[in-house]
């Protein structure tokens, strides 16, 4: 009985060997994934793996953007800009657009920076208008369907914008960002219900041994009890730009704050929950090395910090993204010039311990920016950004969809590159300090700009197109692996 499971399932793999043999030759063969083997007795399913890999680019002949997407019951959706103009894009699993809309409010040039979805899958888009003098701070929900159902403008004479935002558990919004009434950049939060009234707004202050602190809000989580916010702030007499953590209750008044203080500037901080009830937060530092580093510090539920690394490829590292993963470890998105040709979009896996599990880079000849990551269904990647390399003229959006080891077969004649970084983790020994961080309602004006909505059909070029239907390869005898390996190794 067990001898002829065997041999069925011998069977099964040299079927699928010579179907590789006999077909479309390459091509086929480098849809082929080999299973990590951890036990060659084994005739359980050793892995259950993503194959389906693709990459698209979305734009018109203008400048155009992605930066955030949030998962939808068939794809995502996702905001940036299409041609100076706020843009909701909807995508199926494969890339394919369902539809898609821009903004145009007041003559003003609009950026949709961050999205997300209610429970009854509308969306909220936050971001920023340029009115002519300064910049404004935006919000807007749409239906399903991408049909605008409010919009906000929340202004005062200096510039002001939202970053971030978050829907919160009672399909509400949490928007992060700054606000300038004092003539100097505000951490400013904003609670709104599902229509768009605002629960509380709340601009973050400090001010230690005579020095105010300035700064921004970037990213959120909730939590049972408040949120807990990610800023960056500076202090007034050095001017250097520190990641600050904080928890509010569900109004918004402050409970704790910590600033973890380094030597130089971070730019950028995205936060995110852990599985133990902490947080993982990624910032863009300074502090180092020479170049600016991916900076991840995994912290507990009162901030405090389990483990901390800067990752380095020896040039120039952001990170945008970071998100846990479903295995415990965490998938970390940006960009990095560490492969030449200008920034590619780069991911990194890392494991629960912050240890680098795979790193690589995607991208053309010219400048590629991933801003976002999402962990796909499937067990692989989706990185969005924008791109120079690829598109209908000057920049567009791009989406990377990789297998579960980052993987994907750019098509030969697009030009896209798949390379790994050598990026080395180092230790880093930041320690975080209390301080207090108070709070004030600022005045700033509530306005309802007038919006057109125009459809949208981005050109969309693909430099990736395998779709092949998921394999799961089972009981891999020692003769299959040998020319399933061999059959890779002769794409390479
Ligand atoms: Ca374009
Ligand atoms: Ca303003
Ligand atoms: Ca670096």
């Amino acid at each position: 009985m067990h001898s002829q499971r065997k041999i069925s399932k011998n069977m099964v793999m040299l079927v699928i060997a010579m179907i590789v043999f006999s077909a479309d030759g390459v091509l086929l063969i480098s849809h082929i994934n080999v299973p990590q083997i951890q036990n060659s007795q084994s005739h359980e399913i050793i892995e259950h793996r993503s194959t389906s890999y693709w990459a698209k680019s979305y734009g018109t002949s203008d400048y155009d953007d992605f930066y955030s997407a949030v998962p939808t019951n068939n794809g995502y959706a996702i905001t940036g800009t299409y041609s100076g103009n706020v843009s909701l894009t909807a995508i199926d699993d494969d890339g394919g657009v369902s539809w898609a809309k821009s903004y145009y409010m007041e003559n003003s040039p609009t950026i949709g920076r961050s999205i997300g979805v209610t429970s009854s899958g509308q969306y909220t888009i936050a971001g920023s208008l340029y009115n002519g003098n300064d910049q404004d701070a935006l919000v807007m929900m749409t239906t399903s369907n991408g049909n605008v159902k409010w919009v906000k403008k929340l202004s005062t004479s200096y510039d002001d914008m939202f970053y971030g935002s978050m829907v919160t558990g009672d399909d509400g919004n949490l928007l992060l960002g700054f606000e300038g009434g004092n003539g100097y950049d505000s951490v400013y939060v904003v609670k709104m219900d599902t229509s768009g009234n605002i629960i509380f707004d709340k601009a973050y202050s400090s001010n230690i041994d005579g020095n105010d602190m300035s700064g921004e809000a970037y990213s959120a989580v909730e939590v049972s009890d408040g949120y807990v916010i990610a800023a960056l702030m500076r202090k007034g007499d050095t001017g250097i730009t520190n990641v600050v953590v904080f928890k509010t209750d569900p109004n918004g008044l402050v409970q704790w704050a910590k600033e973890y203080n380094t030597t130089k500037d971070e730019h950028n901080v995205v936060i995110d929950k852990t599985s133990e009830g902490g947080f993982i937060v990624g910032a863009t530092s300074e502090a180092f090395s020479a170049t600016y580093d991916a900076w991840v510090m995994k912290l507990d539920s009162s901030g405090n910090i389990v483990w901390q690394y800067a990752y380095n490829t020896g040039d120039t590292d952001f990170i945008k993204s970071v998100r846990q993963t479903s295995d415990g470890g965490y998938v970390v998105a940006g960009y990095t010039d560490a492969n030449g040709g200008g920034y590619r979009f780069w991911m990194m896996k890392l494991n629960s311990d912050g240890d680098i599990v795979w790193q690589k880079t995607y991208g053309g000849s010219n400048f590629d920016y991933s801003t976002d990551v999402h962990e796909t269904s499937d067990g692989g990647y989706i990185l969005f950004g924008d791109t120079y390399s690829f598109g209908a003229g000057e920049r567009d959006g791009w989406v990377v969809k990789t297998d579960s080891n980052g993987y994907i077969d750019f098509n030969v004649d697009s030009n896209a590159t798949i390379k790994d970084t050598s990026a080395t983790k180092k230790a880093t020994s930041v320690s975080p300090w209390s301080f207090d961080l108070s709070s004030e309602s600022p005045s700033i004006t509530v306005s309802t700009p007038q919006v057109t909505t125009n459809s949208i059909d981005p050109d969309v070029k693909t430099q990736s197109d395998s779709t092949i239907p998921e394999m799961s390869i089972v009981a891999v005898p020692i003769a299959a692996v040998a020319i399933v390996a061999l059959l890779r190794r002769s794409e390479h």
